[in-house]
């Protein structure tokens, strides 16, 4: 701490040098009122089966709840701002589209050991209890980012930034300590009557500004829950198989967030930034955990990956794809094979084959995809 320093302007310079591109401080009683909405959100069923998010609810209504020695949040972000804009590849049939969060290491990891070597600096200067959180724990760590004047929770319920758009990773640090809180932000604070969020939402997720319904939003679906994706969101989905950016990338604040500041462990990975959907689809177990190694990815399982990227295959239209997607009708796994015998409909009913299979079949009332199994030799019998 350099001499006339404070000791929040010495956390601030460090956390900088961390690579953190934003830190703020608040009291911790300064969010209770987004503590009952969080309660209003499980009460009515929006958060569908993730049931973390309904066994420590009581921990998630106030950081005291959880810390009853906690008496100011330090608020962190870290940018993992894209080159380039992720909805270009929405037209391409042959990839599967990650979501620009998980294309590069883990965030958990990341942000977590900088919160630690900030926690331990902080203790270094000022002897107190210090807990950290990002992500996984039961703390709701936009509204405290507000309150710690880092930005706003615009209407895609996102924390949006001046300087660097939505594109930010957010962690906290709990301590016992009295900080100076910065001015907070408040909700929507620049949004204006902007819209272009809530409308850009394939699936129709938010009922209002700042109002989210999980069990619509893709990434939920993909990266979640656990069991069939729901009918009438496959279509919606497109090519996305982990996660979605549709309402992030629609932001214009983005405008000045800028590559250069993303933290470099999220540069996106050659293999994760546009992945052939014929190559994920042959991953066994131990292909599945070698390829995600360090990744996000990795937690949701070889299973749930395939399921995703069938139902993206069955959006593609690519009939090249057939052989692969027959090869998963009689996985064991329940939900692997129901999303196998959705994709392979879907795709022969996209290809002009079909309608001739349908017309010399049709007689004896049997599926078109069977037909199309039998009609069609070489490829598709043999997948
Ligand atoms: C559960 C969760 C999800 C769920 C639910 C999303 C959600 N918006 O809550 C799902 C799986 C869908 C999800 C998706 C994503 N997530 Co997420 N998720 C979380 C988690 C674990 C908890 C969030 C939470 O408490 N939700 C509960 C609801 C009630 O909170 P809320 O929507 O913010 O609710 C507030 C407002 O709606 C408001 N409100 C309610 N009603 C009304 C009415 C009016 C009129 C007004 C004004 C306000 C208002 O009050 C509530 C409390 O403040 C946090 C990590 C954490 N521990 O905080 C990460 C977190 C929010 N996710 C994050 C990210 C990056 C994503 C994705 C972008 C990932 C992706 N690309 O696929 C998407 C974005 C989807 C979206 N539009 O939100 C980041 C967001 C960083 C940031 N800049 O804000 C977080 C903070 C993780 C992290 N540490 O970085 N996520
Ligand atoms: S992440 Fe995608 S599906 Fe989820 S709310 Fe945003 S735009 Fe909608
Ligand atoms: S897209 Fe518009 S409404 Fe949505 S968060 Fe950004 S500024 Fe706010």
């Amino acid at each position: 701490m350099n001499s006339g320093e404070s000791l929040e302007e010495a956390i601030k310079a460090e956390a900088a040098r961390l690579g953190f591109a934003q830190c703020g401080f608040t009291r911790v009683d300064a969010v209770e009122g987004a503590g009952r909405e969080v309660r209003r959100w499980i009460e009515a069923g929006r958060h569908g089966t993730m049931g973390w998010m309904e066994t420590r609810s009581h921990h998630r209504v106030s950081p005291t709840a959880l810390w009853p020695e906690a008496r100011s949040a330090v608020a962190l972000a870290m940018s993992y701002a894209p080159a380039a804009d992720p909805r270009a590849l929405a037209d391409r049939p042959d990839i599967g589209r990650v979501s620009v969060y998980a294309q590069g290491g883990d965030y958990h990891k990341t942000v977590k050991k900088a919160l630690k070597a900030l926690a331990r600096f902080i203790v270094e200067r000022a002897p107190s209890e210090l807990k950290v959180f990002v992500d996984t724990a039961p703390v709701m760590e936009k509204p405290l980012a507000q309150a710690a004047g880092l930005g706003w929770q615009g209407k895609h319920t996102n924390l949006v930034s001046r300087e660097h758009g939505n594109w930010l990773f957010l962690g906290i640090i709990l301590t016992s300590l009295d900080l100076q809180p910065d001015a907070p932000a408040e909700q929507g604070l620049h949004c204006g009557s902007c819209t272009r969020c809530l409308d850009a939402c394939p699936t129709q997720a938010f009922d209002g500004p700042h109002r989210i319904d999980a069990r619509r939003c893709i990434s939920y679906l993909t990266i979640e829950h656990d069991g069939p994706i729901p009918p009438e969101f496959r279509d919606s989905i497109g090519n996305r198989i982990y996660g979605c950016d549709d309402c992030l990338a629609a932001c214009p604040w983005n405008r000045f967030a800028e590559a250069a500041a993303a933290n470099r462990a999220f540069l996106p990975r050659a293999e994760l930034a546009a992945p052939r959907l014929a190559d994920l689809l042959d991953l066994n177990d131990a292909g599945f955990r070698e390829m995600f190694a360090g990744s996000p990815i990795k937690r949701i399982g070889r299973n749930r990956m395939i399921r995703n990227c069938l139902i993206a295959a069955g959006n593609s239209a690519d009939r090249a794809l057939l052989p692969s997607v027959n090869r998963h009708c009689a996985d064991p796994d329940p939900v692997v094979a129901e999303a196998a015998g959705w994709a392979r409909d879907h795709l022969v009913a996209s290809t002009a084959e079909t309608q001739v299979a349908r017309s010399v079949s049709a007689p004896d009332g049997s599926r078109a995809s069977e037909c199309v199994t039998r009609v069609t030799p070489g490829p598709v019998a043999g997948g």
